[in-house]
C-alpha cells in the first residue's frame, strides 16, 4: 500500500519541479503541495501505527530527557554511545554496515541530569516509507527531545555532508521539522461565510491562496489568523495537518582522526546550515566531554530545588525540567497528587518577582536554580 502512495507522491513532486513559480501557477503549486502533504500524512499514519512499527522498537522512556542518534551505517553511532555512557552500555561496534539492528538505550549522567541516549540502526534512503528498519527508526526519533545527526570524515579526509541532506529529507517526510518553531497560526471553523483571513505583519500569501489551500484540505468555512509575518504555504499545511513534530538537531562529525587538511569552521557551518555542531573522534576519544556539555546545553534543562514547607531546601537533588516548564510540569514530575491537591506554591529565584512569591495558579514558568515550596490541600 505504501508503495502506491509513494508513487503518487513522486508524480506530484515531479509535477512540482516542472512548474515554474509565478502568480499564475501559484494556485496549481499550492494544490500540488496540499496533495503531497495529504499523501505523506497517509504514510506517517501507516508508519506510526503498531503494524507499521511506529512504536519505535518499544524503547521505554526514562531519565530527564531523550536524545536519539541518527546517521548512515558505520558513521560511529554505537562507538559514541558506548563512550558517552562511560561503558555502562555495550552497543556492538563493527566495521560492517548495519551492525546495530535495534534501538539500544543507554544513560548519560551530566550536571545532575540523567539523559537517555538511544542508539539506532543505520538509516538509508527511503526510510520514511519503510526501507530498512526505517519506520521503527523514525518512530523512535519522533519521541526524542533532541536529535543527534551523525556524519563522518571519509578515508580521503573529506566530510560526507550529503548524508545530512538525505537524513533531513527522511525526517521531513516523516513529519519532523528540525530547528523550526511551529507557525503561529489560528484556524477557527465557522458555520458559514467561506474563508476569512486576517493577519499580523507582512504576508506573502493573499486571501485567494489561503482559501485555495484550506479548501483543498477540506475546510469550506473558517477564519484564519496568522500572528507572525511571512507564513509559507508549507507552514500552513503543517499547521492543518497537526501531527508535525518540532525537534532540535545537533550535528556530530565523527572520525576527526581521518581529517587531512583543515576545513574552516565557517565552511562547515555553511554546509550544515547552522552552528550547532562539533567534530569528534570516537576512536581517539577527542571532544567527547565537549559534546556531553553541548548535549546538556542543547536540551535547555533547568534545575529546580524543592523546599518542603517549613523545612530547609534540599540542594542535593534538583528536579530536572525543560526550559519553559511551569509549576504544573514540576508537580507532574513529582507525583500527580501534587497537582490534584495543589493549593499554592512559593518561589524563590530568577523567576520570582520577590523572594517567596506566591502562586495560586500552576502556569508560572520556572527558571534554572529556582527554589519551590508546594503547599497541598489537607
Ligand atoms: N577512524 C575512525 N573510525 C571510527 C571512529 N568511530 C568509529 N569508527 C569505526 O567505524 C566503524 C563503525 O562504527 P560503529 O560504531 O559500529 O558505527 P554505527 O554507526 O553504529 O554503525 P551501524 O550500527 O552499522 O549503523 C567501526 O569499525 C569503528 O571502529 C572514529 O572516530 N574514527
Ligand atoms: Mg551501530
Amino acid at each position: 500500500m505504501s508503495e502506491k502512495i509513494e508513487e503518487k507522491i513522486r508524480d506530484f513532486e515531479e509535477r512540482l519541479s516542472r512548474t515554474q513559480k509565478n502568480k499564475a501557477t501559484q494556485k496549481a503549486i499550492n494544490y500540488t503541495k496540499a496533495q503531497i502533504a495529504k499523501l505523506r500524512n497517509d504514510l506517517i499514519k501507516i508508519a506510526t501505527s503498531k503494524k507499521g512499527g511506529g512504536s519505535g522498537f518499544g524503547v521505554k522512556k526514562t531519565g530527564d530527557s531523550q536524545v536519539a542518534f541518527i546517521g548512515f551505517p558505520s558513521v560511529g553511532k554505537s562507538s559514541l554511545l558506548n563512550l558517552l555512557t562511560r561503558g555502562n552500555t555495550d552497543s556492538k561496534v563493527a566495521s560492517y554496515d548495519f551492525t546495530t539492528l535495534t534501538a539500544i538505550p543507554g544513560m548519560m549522567d551530566i550536571e545532575e541530569a540523567k539523559i537517555q541516549l538511544i542508539d539506532l540502526p543505520g538509516i538509508i534512503l527511503g526510510a520514511a516509507s519503510g526501507k530498512g528498519r526505517g519506520r521503527e527508526i523514525l518512530g523512535a526519533v519522533r519521541s526524542a527531545d533532541l536529535i543527534l545527526n551523525l556524519i563522518c570524515f571519509l578515508p580521503d579526509g573529506s566530510i560526507e555532508f550529503s548524508h545530512l541532506t538525505t537524513i533531513r529529507q527522511e525526517l521531513f517526510n516523516a513529519g519532523m521539522r528540525l530547528n523550526e518553531k511551529p507557525p503561529r497560526i489560528q484556524i477557527t471553523k465557522t458555520n458559514r461565510g467561506g474563508i476569512g483571513f486576517t493577519y499580523n505583519g507582512h504576508q506573502d500569501m493573499d486571501r485567494e491562496e489561503v482559501k485555495g489551500i484550506l479548501n483543498e484540505m477540506g475546510f469550506s468555512n473558517a477564519s484564519v489568523y496568522f500572528s507572525e509575518p511571512h507564513v509559507t504555504p508549507d507552514q500552513l499545511i503543517d499547521h492543518i495537518m497537526g501531527n508535525r513534530i518540532y525537534t532540535k538537531e545537533f550535528v556530530v562529525i565523527n572520525k576527526k582522526d581521518l581529517a587531512k587538511k583543515k576545513i574552516k569552521d565557517e565552511e562547515i557551518t555553511n554546509k550544515i546550515g547552522h552552528n550547532h555542531w562539533v567534530k569528534i573522534s570516537a576512536l581517539n576519544k577527542e571532544n567527547i566531554d565537549k559534546l556531553r556539555h553541548q548535549i546538556f546545553q542543547e536540551l535547555e534543562l533547568i534545575r529546580v530545588y524543592l523546599k518542603p514547607p517549613q523545612k530547609e531546601v534540599d540542594m542535593s537533588e534538583p528536579i530536572i525540567l525543560h526550559k519553559g516548564d511551569n509549576i504544573k510540569k514540576l508537580c507532574l514530575k513529582l507525583h500527580k497528587r501534587f497537582l490534584i491537591n495543589y493549593r499554592y506554591a512559593l518561589v524563590w529565584g530568577k523567576s520570582a518577582k520577590h523572594p517567596g512569591q506566591k502562586f495560586i495558579q500552576t502556569d508560572h514558568n520556572l527558571e534554572d536554580g529556582d527554589i519551590v515550596s508546594i503547599y497541598l490541600k489537607r
